[in-house]
């Protein structure tokens, strides 16, 4: 019934579909760039006017109250289907701990990415023994934590541009780094961060990937030992830590990894040097005054004790240098990893302070790697460091030092310029025009402001100026351009990431879904059009990275049949069809099966109460999407096999019963027939 009037109506919607194509097509050509928006009933004459069109497709058109501007946001994001997107997103998944991956310009969902936290669908953290691995690698003195507090993802760059190769993303609650392989879009490392309960400034990357770099955030004694607030002064410390990575391992190496004592100053973000300044690293800080709370007991509150300065420190590192000292042994061993001192970092000349308005938060290296930009939450400017200007300073020495005897460089002697940006200013980003954007969390906007120097070339508008604001619903905080962050940016799209979506959705209850605003910024000047909303129902993302889709080559299915995604080889326990077995030795079974459409083979397992079991199963299908899913009840075991992977699990037998294990993912037409029967007798 269905089927024959779908049959029935199917041409007319077809033709009625290509109309409204053509008419939006010319609405298209006919709007100039600039032109004011106009109301339905003029893109209805417009259009009209223009091509003679009438009927069923200026109806819907009308119907829909669609103004000229809504068609042609609707026509820059539409991507039919069948086609790809040109831009592939990266976004922190906030305190779901996950990954989220986004196709632009059509802000489509195209994977959510299992790191900090249990994810069914992938089988991430539910038996398989990989992804267990790399879960526990994550606990905290032995604690197993099922969840994370993502902030900034972090893609692998060569020279300063994004490779496509890795990802890397922290976790602020506890202090950790996952490592997500791009071949296969699977995290395959955690690592915890010795000397850290907390972390803010990571996940970034140097222009090569060799160090990934993750900041601090509230100061603690190092290794978070215990100590008196009242002795915050002397016993609490700040940290950064720099994570070797060995791109031909994939992984981080954290013998070969250090970190570095800072002040208790609670260090916020950080970015690498690139280009000029390729080998040092600047991070941001709040609370130079450290306040340490008690609103209870008549102190100040944070917020309060933690703004009572009008600068804060810059903190500009000299990795390169500093990596030579860890190498030549001049580090302390804390919890059992390398850290220079405040003392050595001082005497080295690897740390030096710059102030910086009050409260900063973003700290972005401009494409050449010759400026810094710090926007402080309570001041309207961003302030414009210059690179060279702080080198300069360096070699002339600073007068100044904090009471921890680090050198402060004279604030006139290293500001290139300060611009008046709006009210809350916080992270910026570039385009291939000498933009630069600023997120404005108080205003809910996005400033575009120009670059001066080498960038002035580029673009017609006086240096170091405010040119527009583009209004964001609401509260943004991150904002990310396509390939904005690297040596260089794309322009083209700008997605603003805000907190608070008010008025946006259809209301969903009191949890409301963060927003994320896709804005085209490939036209100069004031122009920016704000083109799709996409709510997020996860957690709080807070920075995102947008890379060029032909940049990334991940595979289609498992290089081998019988692959092993954490070793990224062929599995010593891969089954081949034929070889399937089970052995019984001792108390122990072992399982080796195979999952090819529609069956398992074996499919029948018995096995007896107390038994220790150890069960391998190998996907052989060799086709594209072919994934097969093991469920078996009652056991907690989630599994997702793709097409030539080969998992491995454990438990124990412990209840005895009959269980049904099945196939989750619904693969062929006799998918319901893909089960078996797991027997323990008592
Ligand atoms: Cu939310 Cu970079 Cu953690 Cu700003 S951070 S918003
Ligand atoms: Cu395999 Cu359903």
């Amino acid at each position: 019934m269905q089927s024959q009037s779908l049959q029935r109506y199917l041409p007319i919607l077809v033709a009625a579909l290509i109309v409204i194509v053509v008419l939006l097509a010319v609405v298209l050509i006919v709007r100039q760039p600039g032109e004011p928006a106009a109301t339905p009933e003029a893109t209805t004459a417009v259009a009209e006017e223009a091509a003679g069109l009438s009927g069923d497709a200026m109806a819907v058109a009308q119907e829909r109250g669609l103004t000229p501007d809504d068609v042609i946001a609707a026509l820059k994001t539409y991507i039919p289907t069948g086609k790809p997107d040109e831009y592939i997103m990266f976004s922190s998944g906030g305190h779901s701990g996950q990954v989220l991956v986004i196709g632009l310009p059509s802000m489509r969902l195209l994977k959510v990415i299992g790191v900090f936290t249990p994810e069914p669908w992938q089988g991430w953290g539910y038996g398989a023994e990989e992804t267990m691995k790399v879960l526990e690698e994550g606990r905290v003195d032995g604690k197993e934590i099922t969840w994370g507090d993502t902030h900034h993802p972090a893609l692998s760059e060569t020279a300063g541009d994004y490779d496509g190769q890795f990802l890397f993303i922290n976790d602020k609650a506890n202090a950790r780094v996952a490592v997500i392989d791009l071949r296969d879009f699977e995290t395959k490392q955690i690592v915890k961060n010795p000397i850290a309960i907390n972390d803010h400034g990571g996940a970034m990357v140097t222009p090569n990937t060799e160090w990934v770099i993750e900041g601090g955030q509230y100061a603690t004694p190092l290794a978070w030992e215990y100590a008196s607030l009242d002795d915050y002064a002397d016993a609490y410390r700040g940290m950064v830590t720099f994570w070797k990575f060995d791109r031909d391992k994939g992984r981080i190496i954290p013998e070969e990894s250090f970190a570095m004592e800072l002040p208790p100053y609670w260090q916020d973000l950080c970015d690498a040097g690139k280009k000029v300044s390729e080998g040092w690293v600047f991070c941001n800080s709040f609370n130079t005054e450290m306040s340490t709370g008690g609103v209870e007991e008549g102190n100040p509150p944070f917020e309060a004790g933690a703004s009572q300065r009008d600068m804060d420190y810059l903190h500009i590192i000299n990795l390169k240098k500093a990596a030579e000292v860890a190498a030549a042994g001049q580090v302390k061993q804390i919890n059992g990893f390398n850290v220079i001192t405040l003392d050595t970092a001082i005497a080295e000349g690897l740390l030096y302070f710059a102030p910086e308005p009050k409260s900063p938060h973003g700290v972005d290296v401009t494409p050449g790697g010759d400026y810094l930009v710090i926007a402080g939450k309570l001041d309207p400017h961003v302030t414009v460091y210059s690179f060279e200007k702080i080198q300069k300073a360096i070699e002339s020495g600073a007068a100044e030092k904090d009471q921890y005897g680090v050198p402060i460089l004279s604030f006139d002697d290293v500001v290139e310029t300060q611009i008046e940006v709006g009210l809350g200013p916080l992270h910026t980003q570039f385009d291939d025009k000498g933009y630069a954007y600023t997120s404005l969390f108080l205003d809910s906007a996005v400033a575009r402001w120009t670059l001066g120097g080498p960038y002035q070339e580029l673009h017609d508008d006086p240096a170091w100026s405010l040119v527009t604001k583009i209004p964001v619903h609401y509260n943004v905080g991150h904002i990310a351009a396509a390939e904005g962050d690297t040596v260089s940016p794309d322009g083209k799209y700008l997605v603003s990431l805000n907190k608070w979506s008010v008025d946006r959705f259809v209301s969903v209850g009191p949890l409301l879904p963060q927003n994320f605003q896709l804005i085209d910024i490939s036209q100069p000047g004031d122009q920016l059009q704000l083109l799709y909303d996409m709510p997020i129902g996860i957690g709080e993302p807070h920075y995102a990275q947008i890379i060029k889709a032909d940049k990334l080559q991940p595979w289609d299915v498992y290089p081998e049949i019988g692959w092993n995604p954490h070793t990224q080889s062929k599995d010593p326990n891969a089954v081949e069809a034929g070889q399937e077995r089970v052995e019984r030795n001792g108390n122990t079974v072992e399982i080796w099966m195979t999952a090819v459409r529609s069956h398992y083979n074996p499919e029948r397992i018995e096995v007896k109460k107390g038994d220790r079991v150890i069960w391998h199963i190998t996907n052989i299908e060799r086709a594209k999407d072919a994934t097969h899913g093991f469920a078996l009840p009652g056991y907690n075991i989630n599994l997702s096999l793709e097409p030539g992977e080969t998992v491995t699990f454990e438990f124990t037998a412990d209840q005895d019963g009959v269980y049904t294990f099945y196939c989750t993912e619904f693969c062929s037409a006799l998918h319901l027939e893909m089960t078996g029967y797991f027997l323990v007798q008592p």
